[in-house]
């Protein structure tokens, strides 16, 4: 069982998309673990997106994530991280497949919705990054026995 985080992003929470991001994992069979909104500040955008600190894009991305708010959710199921990414679609909605989050509501890298951590070590270091532990709720779903076996 894996644990992933996912951001709904400003753009996402601002068109009024949410339900539409949630209702696709939540239908997917991953199990909500925890969620809240909030506005990200400018130190947790430079220390989630430390990595690509240099880059060219690296300003317009902390401004983009800061500029309004936004979801934060904790996913878990089997192979959580890989199977958010694939619903999520490759990372220039341009060029995701259709059917996924970006390709099916966006049409620019740059307001591409959603955010969904990329390995389970990331994954690990973002959780607590967002959340912390009491936030996090441990559940037995009825309809587990119905999703997985
Ligand atoms: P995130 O981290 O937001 O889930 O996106 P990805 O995992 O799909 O992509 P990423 O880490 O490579 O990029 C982080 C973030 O930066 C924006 N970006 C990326 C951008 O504005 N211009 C670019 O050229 C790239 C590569 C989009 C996502």
């Amino acid at each position: 069982m894996e644990r992933t985080l996912v951001i709904i992003k400003p753009d996402g929470v601002q068109r009024g998309l949410i339900g539409d991001i949630l209702s696709r994992l939540e239908r997917r069979g991953l199990k909500l673990v925890g969620m809240k909104l909030m506005a990200i500040s400018d130190e947790l955008a430079h220390r989630h997106y430390g990595v690509h600190e240099g880059k060219p894009f690296f300003d317009s991305l902390i401004r983009y994530i800061t500029s309004a708010p936004v979801v934060v959710m904790v996913w878990e199921g089997p192979e959580a991280i890989a199977l958010v990414r694939r619903t999520m679609g490759t990372t220039n909605p341009q060029e995701a497949a259709p059917g996924t989050i970006r390709a099916d509501l966006g049409v620019d890298i740059e307001r591409n919705l959603i955010h969904g951590s990329d390995g389970v070590e990331t994954a690990q270091k973002e959780i607590s990054l967002f959340f912390a532990p009491e936030e996090l709720v441990d559940w037995e779903r009825s309809t587990d026995r119905w999703i997985t076996r």
